[in-house]
């Protein structure tokens, strides 16, 4: 068998649902990272330029490399019915068990059975520093969207990618064929404007990054665009016409438990509990803090006044400013009077800002 076949075989046999092949070299695309981080696109994500040596060309940390892996999990399911009251989207790839465990036990499967056969590898799922993406189209598993993800000809872009570089030397996979063509429909839904041109994301005004990765309140002007999204945006996938009609997989783990959220249970919970629920999840991520600062902003979007009486009994007194500042925000975005004075200056601008 050769090592093509072998690698393809026991990725496949380990669990990830799609794999490709192409030989190394630099980063296809590299410059384009420079010009992203050059703009400051990356936002508060410092650890993006941090790698960007071996993001550029992985030869910086395997040298030894010939040969590049693509892996991919298709994570789609349907969306479960709106439960309807005050409740908050989350992003599809966030419903079910968090998968960087699920596909890094894999990829830990899948390298162990390389060395065994006598090779060598290094890579990740999402956190190495590696350019996944170009990655992932130069091994011919799909194409780039405009709105930058991989999307795959047949089953859309609800994918999970993983990268593997090994020692060996693997041929060139065909290229995925499609493309967008005069599609543009993924830059005109983006509610806050975060794709202001084709394969260019600027995370400073992506719901994503802000309800995810941001660690303070996201700009006035982009709280209303945030929505129902109280965790991840999915928007520019929705509508793309790749994604109409794409695969169920057959993958019990990523299946829906977490499609809605309950907002006053979320501003409710007292936030041991809530890291508690949701560890093993991506949404464990922005921590407590985070989760309450987006049901709050979802709240204030939602324009139902039965949720003043929540925000002031949990949100108003809560010991992080970033939640009490979001509480104003939310209370005077519903009308409700908003407290005259707070401790924390950031707070208290909020508080002068409602008027
Ligand atoms: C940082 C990050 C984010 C940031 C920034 C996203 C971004 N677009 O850069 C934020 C927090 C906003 C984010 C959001 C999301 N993310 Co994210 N994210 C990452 C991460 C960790 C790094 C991405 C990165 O390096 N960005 C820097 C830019 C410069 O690189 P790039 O976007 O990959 O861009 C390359 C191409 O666009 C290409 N390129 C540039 N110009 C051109 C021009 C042409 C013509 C072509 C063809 C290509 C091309 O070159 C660039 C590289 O230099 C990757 C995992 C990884 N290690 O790669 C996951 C990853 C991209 N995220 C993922 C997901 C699922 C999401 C969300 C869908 C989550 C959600 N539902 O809320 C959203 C989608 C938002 C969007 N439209 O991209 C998946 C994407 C799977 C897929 N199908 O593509 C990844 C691969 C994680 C994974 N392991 O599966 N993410
Ligand atoms: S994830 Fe949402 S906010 Fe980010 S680019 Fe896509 S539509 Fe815009
Ligand atoms: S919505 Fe249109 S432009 Fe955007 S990625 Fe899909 S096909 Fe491309």
């Amino acid at each position: 068998m050769d090592t093509r076949a072998l690698i393809g075989d026991l990725a496949l046999g380990v669990g990830f649902h799609l794999v490709g092949f192409t030989r190394l070299r630099p980063t296809p695309h590299g410059d384009a990272l420079d010009r992203w981080l050059c703009r400051g696109d990356q936002a508060q994500m410092h650890w993006i330029g941090r790698g960007r040596e071996i993001r550029r060309d992985p030869r910086h940390r395997a040298p030894w490399a010939r040969g590049v892996v693509a892996l991919a999990v298709l994570h789609h399911h349907r969306r479960p019915p709106d439960p309807g009251g005050r409740t908050g989207m989350v992003a599809r790839y966030a419903w079910g068990r968090d998968y960087h465990n699920l596909m890094g036990k894999r990829l830990r499967k899948l390298r162990r059975r390389l060395d065994a056969a006598g090779i060598r590898s290094w890579g990740g799922i999402d956190t190495a520093p590696i350019l996944e993406r170009p990655w992932a189209t130069a091994a011919g598993l799909g194409f780039t969207g405009k709105h930058t993800l991989q999307i795959v000809p047949g089953q859309g872009s609800w994918l999970l990618l993983g990268i593997l570089f090994v020692d060996a030397e693997v041929p060139d996979d065909p290229p995925a064929r499609g493309g967008c063509g005069t599609c543009t429909r993924c830059l005109e839904i983006c509610p806050t404007d975060a794709l202001p041109t084709p394969y260019e994301l600027d995370a400073r005004r992506c719901i994503s990054y802000w309800t995810i990765e941001a660690r303070g309140l996201p700009p006035e002007t982009l709280r209303p665009g945030l929505g129902r999204w109280v965790f991840g945006c999915d928007l520019c996938q929705e509508v793309c016409p790749h994604n109409h009609h794409p695969p169920d997989p057959d993958e019990v783990d990523l299946e829906p438990r977490h499609a809605w959220l309950d907002l006053d249970g979320i501003l409710a919970a007292p936030d041991p509990a809530l890291i508690e629920r949701f560890t093993g999840t991506p949404l464990r991520r922005p921590g407590a803090v985070g989760l309450k600062r987006n049901a709050l902003l979802v709240l204030g979007n939602l324009g139902d006044d039965g949720a003043i009486d929540p925000i002031r009994r949990h949100g108003l007194i809560h010991a992080s400013p970033v939640v009490r500042a979001a509480s104003v925000w939310a209370l005077a975005r519903l009308g409700a009077p908003v407290p005259r004075h707070d401790p924390d200056p950031t707070v208290q601008a909020e508080i002068i800002a409602a008027g």
